[in-house]
């Protein structure tokens, strides 16, 4: 389709006004939101990360197409995150210290809401004792961390090993994830569950609190 070919190219090419136009144009046109999300967002932002990889684009490249993907996805929140699933759980989120990602944390959290979760998202750079005392206070039932760096999945380690050092770990089931992470790597840490997508992430999510 055209203007998902084009959102993606905005994406790209790091358009944060022109993206708005387009997505805005989209969904008038009736595209569904979770179209545009997975055959243009994804796949723009899966390119950068190419060109990124390959040399031909370097970091002010990247932010702007991060920019312009957080752009779009704010005019996609609403619908996407709307939905009329009966309440599943708490879900408490960050992006683990060190690391700034939070474009696919963010595609998370609102799939979790449109699918019956109350989310508390902490943001990203989230230092291990700040999780830790979130889930001391609260009655999360299930804690998610995003890690987007080779280096920063050491974090999550970190903050899993904090909790039990609290005497917190059992109080909550733990996700991790984010594009390095692998099940392999979730069962060496203790984490109770992975996904590498969102879509499937949800489906773990309420398989942790016996609602699947
Ligand atoms: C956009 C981007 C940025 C933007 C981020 C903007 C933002 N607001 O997020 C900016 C410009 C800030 C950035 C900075 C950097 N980046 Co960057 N970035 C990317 C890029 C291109 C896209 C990431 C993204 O949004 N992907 C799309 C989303 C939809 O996918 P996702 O994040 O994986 O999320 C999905 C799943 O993983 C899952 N998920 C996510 N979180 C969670 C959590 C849980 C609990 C679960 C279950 C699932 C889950 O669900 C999501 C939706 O389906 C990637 C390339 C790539 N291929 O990933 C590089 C990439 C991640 N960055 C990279 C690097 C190196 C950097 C920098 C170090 C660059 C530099 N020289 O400074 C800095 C680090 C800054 C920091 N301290 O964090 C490398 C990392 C290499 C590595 N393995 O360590 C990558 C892979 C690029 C590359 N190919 O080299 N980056």
């Amino acid at each position: 389709m055209a203007v998902l070919d084009e959102i993606s190219k905005a994406i790209i090419e790091g358009e944060d006004v022109k993206i708005l136009t387009l997505t805005k144009a989209a969904l008038d046109a009736s595209v569904p939101a979770k179209e545009i999300l997975d055959n243009a967002l994804v796949l723009g932002i899966q390119k950068v990360g190419d060109l990124f990889e390959r040399g031909e684009y370097f970091l002010p490249e990247l932010v702007m197409a991060g920019n312009a993907m957080t752009r779009a996805l704010e005019l996609l929140e609403p619908i996407l995150a709307k939905g009329d699933t009966p309440y599943v759980g708490k879900f408490l989120i960050g992006t683990v210290k060190d690391d700034v990602h939070d474009i696919g944390k963010n595609i998370f959290v609102m799939m979790l809401k449109g699918n019956g979760w109350k989310v508390t998202d902490l943001g990203v750079d989230i230092p291990p004792e700040e999780f830790c005392s979130m889930i001391e206070k609260g009655d999360f039932n299930v804690l998610g961390l995003s890690s987007l760096l080779t280096m920063t999945m050491a974090r999550s380690a970190e903050t899993i090993d904090a909790l039990k050092a609290g005497g917190l770990r059992d109080k909550v089931k733990i996700m991790v994830g984010g594009a390095p992470v692998t099940q392999q790597w979730a069962d060496k840490v203790g984490a109770d569950g992975y996904a590498a997508d969102a879509p499937a992430a949800v489906k773990v999510a309420a398989s942790l609190v016996g609602k699947s």
